[in-house]
């Protein structure tokens, strides 16, 4: 019997716009409608960043809350933050969602491990600044989401284990397919599993049209996948997904019939071992 597959939706992003697709959620109570029928149609987890009212990418720890809040009161979803935000966001503004407590604190939080080209623009992670948001996201008692969009990035963790600032064994998500990065091809997921440190698990995020054929090669290699607006809006070539739902509705689809059960929520926290 294989484990259950852990879908996360990544609802949000920063980069992806209403000009694209009217369907992206920016407003609390959007976020949560979309995160619920997220949660109905299979996901366990929610990604998310937030928007302005303007629908401006933000990290505003106030909008976090309202999201979460909204979330909350709808769903038993897990919710996990970026800490990445957008290109350019220095990292007090990144780590907004890291300063919220109590029932608003996140379930989860991503912690990307190195720098890379991010389409024609630089998302910059440079040592000093992942092990600080490492030690932010422990000192809160979170588990990171190691997000690697290359396979250094994933024996960086390693290092950032021997400091200390991430327990292994950990959860990794492999980002495949942002322009300027690794690319989302087969042989590059058996390799990435390859690199992982002893017991961890992973998830797969493709990015644009390789999001929904990922979410098949996660399943048959026993792992777990990410689809939503963040990575891609299309949910079949020229036909936008109208919302986050239609995207795990396919992806849940597509683990079934790769004969994978999907976790809920309490079963992707002991997967995750979030505690
Ligand atoms: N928006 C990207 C520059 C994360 O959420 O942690 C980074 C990103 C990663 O989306
Ligand atoms: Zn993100």
């Amino acid at each position: 019997m294989s484990k259950p597959m852990v879908l996360t939706a990544a609802l949000v992003g920063a980069e992806t716009t209403r000009e694209q697709t009217p369907y992206l959620p920016i407003t609390a109570e959007e976020i949560a409608e979309d995160a619920a029928k997220c949660r109905e149609a299979g996901a366990a987890m929610v990604h998310i960043h937030v928007r302005t009212a303007e629908g401006k990418p933000s990290q505003d720890a106030e909008l976090f809350r309202a999201a979460i809040r909204a979330i909350r009161k709808r769903t038993d979803v897990l919710v996990q933050v970026s800490t990445g935000g957008a290109v350019g966001m220095d990292v007090d503004e990144r780590c907004g969602g890291l300063t919220l407590t109590g029932a608003d604190k996140p379930d989860m939080a991503t912690l990307t491990t190195g720098t890379v080209n991010f389409g024609e623009e630089v998302f910059w992670n440079p040592r000093p600044l992942v092990r600080d948001i490492a030690k932010r996201i422990k000192s809160i008692g979170l588990k990171p989401e190691l997000e690697c969009f290359d396979v250094g990035m994933i024996d960086e963790a390693r290092y950032l284990a021997k400091e200390g600032l991430v327990d292994l064994p950990a959860h990794f998500d492999f980002v495949l397919g942002v322009p300027g990065t690794l690319q989302a091809r087969p042989e590059v997921l058996d390799f990435m599993i390859s690199a992982l440190p002893e017991g961890s698990s992973w998830t797969v995020a493709g990015v644009g049209r390789q999001q929904l054929p990922f979410v098949d090669e996660a399943a048959k290699r026993g792992g777990n996948a990410r689809v939503g607006l963040e990575d891609n809006i299309y949910l079949s070539k020229g036909v936008l997904a109208k919302g986050n739902f239609e995207l795990v509705a396919e992806a849940a689809k597509r683990a079934r019939a790769a004969g994978r059960e999907l976790a809920t929520p309490e079963q992707a926290r002991q997967l995750l071992r979030l505690g």
